[in-house]
């Protein structure tokens, strides 16, 4: 990494960045098909550069049958037809790059979709792409198990649930033999203990480098390595569980390969998503040190303080806890590594809606949550919407929603009388589905927000004839140009960026303060 020493600091252009999500398909369509594409963000350049921030990061926008919206790819070096072509990408790296502004890509290498080519091919035993994805038997030996909709005699290879809800395994006749998956059934894991897969991985990684991007947010980088009761036993020993599936035995070698195969030459930004609850800060700082492997990280522990164990249940939190978790993080990465601070994404509720208050002082909390997330030390993220203050959407009934994430388990739920009905779970629904950060842009009060003259592929929240980015942009003191000036700030004042963080007042309920300071 080409990292700058100046006293202290350790200078990094990604450290002194802003960065903006899209997610595409919700961000601005341009062709009345009711699905947001790459044309469509092309037209909305300068709406990034005049908001002023220095990274983009792209949501999937690869060729995908969108089981999971494009996290679930079939083709890593072609763009989804939805969204346009290869060359529309390009003007839109080219667009960018003319405006000083970055573009990371998302990769999605856990995983692909069942529809890839190295899957399908996967599914012939003899082919040199079976040892691709996780194939394993199943148990013969569990009494009276009947289940998993696997042969009558066979249970699953071991007892992991996929993140979607149902077993993590599923049955292929064909084969004869179960896949891993931990998302989707359509998104198989991939075998990273097999060295050809991580040559493929590396090269499409160059092959994106090379077309000029800055470097990559990495979709649930830390399940890469699976346990060794998976990865060396077929059928796998039944002792753990999924929960215990992250952080695997050979993760930091196969992170270090990956650096060095691939990062370092192009001093890429490598933004890694964890899963997981609690990280060990040992374990965390291996992977974002400063020489590598990765530049930072996403942590979901402020965002599960919120969620029960199934999608329609809550649990409280207060200001303690929220400061709890991100102080840990806070001091832990002080010294070694760096943050990402971040409050909403496309899996995440509406932050004004979840940490503050939508209704009278929606303002008055959506920029108290942008001083937050600007305020604290490391790298702020702003995810689309964020900076008019959009809420979560009213959804009345399950046909509305579009999520997997939501619709599976839910639907299962309503089948085997776990809940009552959608009704008795609908509160609770409007508050977690990632469904809410995914309504689309509200760019002004016209129809459909003027996001698509067409019909749009979710609904498109009501609130947009007062919620949207025109009327934020004409009133001077609105969210936008709070944010607007947040950034300014951030670019006029190192100590925004690399002062120290320490906190006062560490139990109030209702007030959390903290200072930071440029110096040793
Ligand atoms: O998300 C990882 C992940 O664990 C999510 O399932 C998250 O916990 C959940 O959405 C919170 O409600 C990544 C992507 O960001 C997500 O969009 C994908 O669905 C997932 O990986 C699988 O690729
Ligand atoms: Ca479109």
């Amino acid at each position: 990494m080409t990292e700058q020493r100046d006293g202290f600091i350790r200078r990094e252009w990604w450290k002194e960045s802003v960065i903006y999500q899209i997610y595409p398909r919700s961000f601005n369509d341009s062709n009345g098909d009711g699905v947001g594409d790459i044309p469509g963000i092309i037209e909305k350049l300068d709406y990034l550069e005049e908001l002023g921030v220095d990274i983009i990061w792209l949501n999937p926008v690869y060729e995908s049958p969108n089981a999971d919206n494009g996290y679930d790819i079939a083709d890593y070096r072609s763009i989804m037809d939805e969204f346009g072509t290869m060359e529309d990408w390009e003007a839109l790296l080219d667009g960018l790059h003319d405006r000083g502004i970055k573009l990371i890509m998302d990769l999605v290498v856990n995983h692909t979709s069942d529809e890839h080519e190295w899957f399908v091919n996967s599914r012939d035993v003899d082919s040199e792409y079976h040892d691709y994805y996780v194939w394993k038997h199943g148990r013969t030996d569990v009494d009276g198990f009947t289940g998993h909709l696997g042969p009558e005699d066979e249970a699953p290879p071991n007892e992991w649930g996929s993140f979607f809800g149902g077993p993590a395994w599923a049955y292929d006749e064909e084969v004869g033999k179960w896949y891993l998956h931990m998302f989707d059934e359509k998104q198989p894991d991939l075998n990273w203990e097999n060295p050809e897969v991580r040559d493929e991985v590396f090269e499409m990684m160059e092959w994106w480098l090379n077309k000029g991007i800055d470097g990559f947010r990495m979709d649930v980088i830390n399940l890469l390595s699976k346990p060794d009761s998976v990865t060396k036993h077929d059928p796998p020993l039944n002792d753990t569980n999924m929960w215990e599936a992250f952080d695997g035995p050979r993760m930091q070698e196969f992170l270090e390969a990956m650096y060095d195969r691939v990062l370092d030459g192009h001093d890429a930004f490598a933004l890694g998503e964890m899963i997981g609850q609690g990280m060990a800060m040992d374990t965390a700082r291996d992977y974002v040190e400063a020489e590598g492997p990765l530049s930072t990280l996403f942590h979901f522990d402020h965002v599960l303080l919120d969620h029960g164990g199934e999608i329609w249940e809550r649990d409280d939190w207060g200001l303690n806890e929220l400061r709890d978790v991100l102080n840990r993080w806070q001091y832990g990465l002080a010294e070694k590594g760096w943050n990402s601070i971040y409050l909403s994404n496309h899996d995440q509720p509406r932050l004004v809606s979840r940490f503050g208050n939508d209704g009278q002082y929606r303002e008055e909390s959506a920029k108290l949550l942008a001083t937050l997330i600007f305020t604290l030390r490391g790298t702020p993220y702003i995810y689309q919407g964020a900076e008019i203050g959009m809420t979560k959407y009213p959804f009345d009934s399950l046909e509305e929603f579009r999520d997997v994430e939501t619709i599976n388990p839910v639907q299962n739920a309503l089948d085997n009388g776990t809940i009552e009905s959608f009704d008795s779970v609908k509160g609770a629904l409007r508050q977690n589905s990632r469904d809410n950060a995914r309504t689309p842009m509200q760019w002004s009060a016209d129809d459909n927000a003027g996001f698509t003259t067409g019909e749009p592929w979710i609904g498109v929240n009501p609130n947009h004839d007062e919620i949207n980015v025109e009327t934020a942009r004409a009133d001077p003191d609105s969210i936008w140009h709070y944010y607007r000036e947040l950034i300014d700030l951030r670019k006029q004042h190192d100590v925004m960026v690399y002062g120290h963080y320490d906190v006062l007042l560490n139990d109030h309920e209702e007030v959390w303060a903290y200072t930071r300071t440029l110096g040793d």
